[in-house]
C-alpha cells in the first residue's frame, strides 16, 4: 500500500483513538484463516496450561505455542495505527489467552493496562502523564458481542485523571459506569484501546466460547522488565520462523539468539 494511502486509510482509526480512546480495525485477520487460527490458539491454551505445569508458569512465552497467530501481529495497518501514538519504534510488552468460556460468570472489574495498572506493583504513579505509554489490542477470533461477552469500555476514560482502582477516587471497580459499553466486532477484526481506557471482561451468558487473545504495545524505551509471565523467553528455533517484521517486536523475548533487530 503506497504511504498517502495508508496513511489515509488509518486516520478515522487514530482520530478515534485519540479522542475516544479505543477504535475497532476490521480484516486484520482475512476471514479465510480466521477460524482455523481460532482452533490454533483454543488448543494451544491447552498444551500452554499443560507446558507451565509441568515446567513452571514462565517457563514459556504463550506467543510460542500459536506461531500462525504470531504471523499477523506486525499487520501494515495496524502497526500504523499503533505507531502515529506510540511512534516508531515499539515492542511487544505483553501477550495472553483471552478465552471467556460460555456461562462465564464474571461481571465487571474495571482498571487500566499496564503501565497503568495500579494493581500492578510496576505501575506509574496517578495522576497519569498526558502521554499514551501503552496500547492494548484484544484480537477478536470469534464475534465479540453483547451476548458473548464484549469488553466493557468507558469512551473518553483515557483522559480522566481519576481511576477505577484509584484509592482515593470513590470510583469502584466492580460497579456499571456512566458511558460504559460493549466493544463488539466480527472474527478478525482487533480492538485497539489507549491503555488508560477503563475496560473490564465482560460476562458471557452465550453457550459459545468468546476467544481472544490480548497483544500490549510499548515504546521502545519503555522498561519491560516486569518479572512474570509475559517475560518468559521463546526459543529461538520458534522465533527464527518469526516474519521480520514481526520478530522485531519480540526480539527482547528470544532464547539463545544475539540481538540483531534492535543493534
Ligand atoms: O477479555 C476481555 O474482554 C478484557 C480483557 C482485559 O481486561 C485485559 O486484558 O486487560
Amino acid at each position: 500500500m503506497l504511504i498517502d494511502n495508508l496513511s489515509d486509510t488509518i486516520k478515522p482509526y487514530v482520530t478515534q483513538l485519540r479522542e475516544e480512546g479505543w477504535c475497532v480495525l476490521e480484516d486484520v485477520i482475512p476471514a479465510d484463516v480466521v477460524d482455523s487460527i481460532c482452533d490454533e490458539v483454543e488448543t494451544s491454551a491447552e498444551d500452554y496450561n499443560r507446558y507451565s505445569k509441568e515446567n513452571g508458569r514462565w517457563a514459556r512465552n504463550v506467543i510460542s505455542f500459536m506461531p500462525r497467530f504470531a504471523e499477523h501481529l506486525a499487520n501494515e495497518r495496524l502497526l500504523a495505527v499503533i505507531r502515529a501514538l506510540l511512534g516508531p519504534q515499539v515492542r511487544i510488552s505483553q501477550t495472553e489467552y483471552k478465552i471467556r468460556p460460555p456461562y462465564y460468570k464474571l461481571v465487571r472489574a474495571y482498571h487500566s493496562d499496564f503501565p497503568y495498572d495500579l494493581n500492578q506493583k510496576w505501575h506509574i504513579s496517578q495522576p497519569f502523564p498526558s502521554a499514551v505509554i501503552g496500547i492494548t489490542t484484544l484480537w477478536m477470533l470469534t464475534d465479540f458481542t453483547t451476548e458473548n461477552g464484549g469488553t466493557w469500555i468507558v469512551p473518553k476514560s483515557h483522559i480522566d485523571l481519576r481511576n477505577p482502582r484509584g484509592k482515593e477516587d470513590g470510583i469502584g471497580d466492580r460497579n456499571p459506569l456512566s458511558g460504559e459499553m460493549q466493544a463488539t466486532g466480527s472474527s478478525g477484526s482487533v480492538l485497539i484501546m489507549d491503555s488508560r481506557i477503563w475496560h473490564s471482561n465482560a460476562e458471557n451468558p452465550s453457550d459459545g466460547r468468546r476467544t481472544a487473545v490480548v497483544v500490549r504495545y510499548a515504546p521502545w524505551w519503555l522498561n519491560l522488565e516486569l518479572f512474570g509471565v509475559n517475560t518468559a523467553t521463546i526459543p529461538g528455533e520458534t522465533f527464527d520462523k518469526f516474519p521480520d517484521d514481526v520478530k522485531l517486536l519480540y526480539e527482547h523475548r528470544a532464547e539463545d539468539r544475539e540481538p540483531s533487530v534492535w543493534v
